[in-house]
C-alpha cells in the first residue's frame, strides 16, 4: 500500500516518502495511515485547490530498523538526489535521526509536548521507545538533543502545552521560539512569525499528531488537553514561507477508528502543497 495511491517511480517523483517502525507496535499505525490517506480527497473547497497538484509522491516503504542511524543514512540518500523525504513515523524519536542528516534548516515542530527534557524515565517512555531506550535519547529528550547542532534560534515550537517546570525554565532560556495551543487558538500573531521564521529559508516540517485537540486526534499515547484544531493547523502552514526540504509525521497510535488518519492524512496533503 502506498501513501494516498501514488505510483511514481523514483526517477520522475519529486518527494519521497519511507515509514520508520520506531516504538511501541508502529506497523499498525503505518499500515492505517496508508490504508485511510487513499480515501481523502485532495481537493481544498474553499480555494478550489488541487492540494496534491504539484506532488509526485515516490513511497519506498517501511525500512528495516536495524539501528537508529539507519533513519540518517535512508534520509541522506533523498536528499543527495534533491528530493524532500516525508517520513512516517514512529515516534518523535525518529527526528533526532532524520535531522542529522540536514544542514541549514529551519525547523517548524508541531507538538503538544516540549520534549526538552535532559534525561527522562519512565515505564511509558521504556514501551515508546522499545527497543531504543536510553534516558538521555528519546522521545522526551530529542528536541533538546536536536538543539545541540540546530541552533535554538531556527527552531520553532508550536502548539505545546506539557511541559515539566524545569523543562519549560530550560526551553525558556534556550531562545527556542514557542506557542503553546492557546496562543495559538486566540490570537494570530503566531501567523506573521511563521511568516517571518521561515522566509526565504530550507524548512524542515516536524509534525506530532499530538499537538491537536483529543477530541479529533484521539489516536495518540499521550492525549494532552486543549489542543489545536484543523483550522489552526491549515492556516500556519499556509503562513510557511520558504522551501520545504524536509517533513516527519509521528506519533499515531492507531486505534479501532480511523478519525484520527483522516485528520493526519488531509494535514499531510497540506504539508505536501507547500513543497
Ligand atoms: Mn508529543
Amino acid at each position: 500500500m502506498k501513501f494516498a495511491s501514488f505510483d511514481f517511480n523514483l526517477d520522475e517523483s519529486n518527494v519521497v516518502a519511507f515509514g520508520v517502525p520506531l516504538g511501541k507496535n508502529p506497523n499498525k499505525s503505518l499500515q492505517s495511515l496508508r490504508y485511510v490517506s487513499q480515501f481523502v480527497e485532495p481537493m481544498d473547497l474553499d480555494s478550489g485547490v488541487n492540494l496534491l497538484e504539484n506532488v509526485k509522491l515516490h513511497d519506498s516503504g517501511d525500512m528495516e530498523l536495524t539501528s537508529l542511524d539507519r533513519i540518517t543514512e535512508e534520509t541522506k540518500k533523498i536528499l543527495q538526489m534533491n528530493k524532500p523525504p516525508l517520513i512516517l513515523g514512529g515516534n518523535h524519536l525518529l527526528s533526532l535521526y532524520s535531522l542529522k542528516a540536514f544542514e541549514n534548516v529551519k525547523l517548524v515542530v508541531f507538538d503538544a509536548h516540549g520534549d526538552f527534557k535532559n534525561s527522562y524515565d519512565d515505564e511509558k517512555i521504556r514501551e515508546m521507545n522499545e527497543g531504543f531506550y536510553n534516558p538521555n535519547i528519546n522521545d522526551a529528550t530529542w528536541l533538546r538533543r536536536v538543539s545541540e547542532f540546530i541552533k535554538p534560534e531556527n527552531i520553532m515550537l508550536l502548539g505545546v502545552r506539557s511541559c515539566d517546570e524545569f523543562e519549560l525554565n530550560d526551553l525558556k532560556k534556550s531562545g527556542i521560539k514557542y506557542f503553546t495551543s492557546r496562543k495559538i487558538i486566540e490570537n494570530q500573531e503566531v501567523l506573521e512569525q511563521i511568516k517571518e521564521f521561515t522566509k526565504n529559508s530550507r524548512v524542515y516540517i516536524s509534525f506530532d499528531v499530538d499537538v491537536f485537540d483529543p477530541s479529533i486526534c484521539p489516536a495518540v499515547d499521550m492525549p494532552e488537553p486543549d489542543g489545536i484544531f484543523f483550522n489552526n493547523f491549515q492556516k500556519m502552514m499556509q503562513s510557511v514561507n520558504g522551501k520545504i526540504v524536509g517533513i516527519d509525521v509521528c506519533c499515531l497510535n492507531s486505534q479501532d477508528n480511523e478519525i484520527s488518519e483522516f485528520l493526519i492524512a488531509r494535514s499531510v496533503f497540506e504539508i505536501l502543497h507547500k513543497i
